[in-house]
């Protein structure tokens, strides 16, 4: 089933400017392709379906990753449900309308595995999806990220349309977001534990019990493994991206600990949400097909912490200059 991307084909990366679109773009430029589409939210609102189909009649896109969106953690998805759920489904809306009437040649478009009941058993299979209450603290964003799998679906079934749906477990990587207010938890971890250091502090808050558990895929397995479903896939059912391999909240943040600030004590302020008590994907699926990825969680979350000091020292730098 292996259709190769032609290197010279014409590929937009919708949302390219977040963490997962930006390593899809990285990824596609280190494979050799020279054609990729960008455009940002100044140049075109992803909600706005008039726009969208000029800018793809005008771009003509042979391949497009839908990864764009209002993403965040569990208290931007709790306190935000409104942007959390319109904008995710006008934006999957508007960009699998534009590519059906553009005849784009395949669509992969991007979901999350909050889509899955709260209660799912686990590693979560794909056969999961409804069949069971959604976790109330990412509801909103649960309903359209399964709204977009649908779309890719019903565009398939009516119009023979090459649209494809990935389900990618708790990513992190460069170009998070480490704002305290809106992140997920590792960036918040690797955000907290280096401020305390910096502040000479010692103790770090961890939101919840540290009970639930977790999943991480860094973001450049990520992008290889979607540039490999887009090769490689073509079903009707989504099909989960993860590790399969999970640990407690406790334990995350005792190994952000040990990376960035050793002496610092962990502090857990039960007053806020724990969500979803485990969320471990099964990718048996796609081990299958012959996929696997390639970052162990160490070295991922060394990198990681890498990229956001060097961010740090970029930012400093520019604020010197700017007050000079
Ligand atoms: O990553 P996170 O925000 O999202 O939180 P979810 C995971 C767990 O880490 C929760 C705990 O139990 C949090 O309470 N946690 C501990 C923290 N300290 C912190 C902290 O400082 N910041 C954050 N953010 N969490 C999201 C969904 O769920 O996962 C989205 O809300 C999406 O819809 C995303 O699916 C992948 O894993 O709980």
């Amino acid at each position: 089933m292996f259709q190769p991307m032609p290197k010279d084909a014409r590929v937009y990366v919708a949302g390219h400017a977040g963490l997962v679109g930006s390593a899809v773009v990285r990824r596609l430029r280190a494979a050799g392709y020279t054609d990729i589409l960008t455009a940002t939210r100044r140049e075109l609102d992803l909600r706005d379906q008039g726009a969208v189909n000029v800018w793809f009649e005008n771009n003509r896109p042979d391949y497009v990753f839908l990864v764009a969106g209002t993403v965040g953690g569990i208290l931007a998805n709790s306190t935000r449900p409104a942007e959390f759920i319109y904008d995710n489904l006008m934006i999957h809306g508007t960009v699998v309308e534009a590519s059906h009437r553009t005849s784009v040649t395949k669509l992969l478009y991007l979901g999350s595995s909050c889509i899955y009941p709260r209660h799912a058993t686990q590693p979560i299979t794909e056969e999961q999806l409804l069949t069971g209450p959604l976790e109330p603290t990412n509801e909103w964003y649960a309903v359209a990220k399964i709204a977009g799998i649908k779309l890719c679906q019903a565009y398939r079934r009516q119009y023979g349309s090459d649209f494809i749906s990935a389900m990618p477990t708790n990513l992190y990587g460069p170009n998070d977001n480490f704002d305290l207010a809106s992140s997920h938890v590792l960036p918040a971890l690797i955000r907290k534990f280096h401020d305390a250091k910096q502040s000479g502090g010692d103790a770090v808050e961890i939101w919840g019990t540290g009970s639930p558990m977790r999943e991480f895929l860094h973001v450049d397995d990520l992008a290889d493994a979607c540039v490999f479903l887009m090769e490689n896939y073509s079903d009707d059912s989504h099909i989960n991206v993860g590790t399969g391999v999970d640990l407690s909240i406790r334990e995350l943040a005792e190994k952000v600990r040990d990376i960035v600030h050793p002496s610092a004590r962990l502090v857990f302020d039960t007053s806020k949400p724990d969500g979803t008590p485990r969320k471990v994907l099964d990718v048996s699926r796609l081990n299958d097909l012959g996929w696997s990825p390639s970052y162990d969680l160490d070295r991922g979350i060394r990198t990681t912490y890498q990229w956001f000091i060097e961010q740090q020292a970029k930012q400093s730098s520019l604020r010197g200059m700017s007050e000079a």
